[in-house]
């Protein structure tokens, strides 16, 4: 089956998507812990940002440009949102294929649980 995250960009599992350019997918997260969850997503395989390099450093520049750019088309940007990057077990990751969560719409605590 692969990778869960390069079947949304490969289309073969659906999802409901904010924004897509050359570099990056951006979709609803299917299991929201906010009024507005998105997944921003590099199109390039990507495991964790554990695994970057500076060979990744345009990728992972295109993928926070494309989050600002997310959290704007969800309405955002004035009320104020958050960025998060889950690495490893103790990080609460469960999905192998790097993403960048941009979470808002409501006053999200600190610190995280
Ligand atoms: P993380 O725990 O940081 O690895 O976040 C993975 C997120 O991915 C989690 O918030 C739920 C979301 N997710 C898992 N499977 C799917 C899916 O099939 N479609 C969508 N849209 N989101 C998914």
């Amino acid at each position: 089956m692969g990778c869960l995250f390069c079947n949304i960009v490969a289309k073969k599992i659906p999802a409901e998507i904010v924004l897509e350019n050359e570099h990056v997918l951006a979709f609803k997260d299917v299991n929201p812990q906010a009024p507005s969850h998105a997944l921003v997503i590099p199109k390039q395989h990507l495991t964790a940002i554990a695994e970057a390099t500076r060979e990744h450093a345009a990728l992972l520049g295109e993928t926070m440009l494309a989050a600002r750019e997310v959290a704007e088309k969800l309405g955002l940007t004035e009320s104020g949102y958050r960025l998060v990057v889950n690495n490893g077990a103790d990080g609460g990751q469960s999905v192998f294929h790097l993403h960048v969560h941009v979470l808002g719409g409501r006053q999200l605590g600190w610190p995280p649980g």
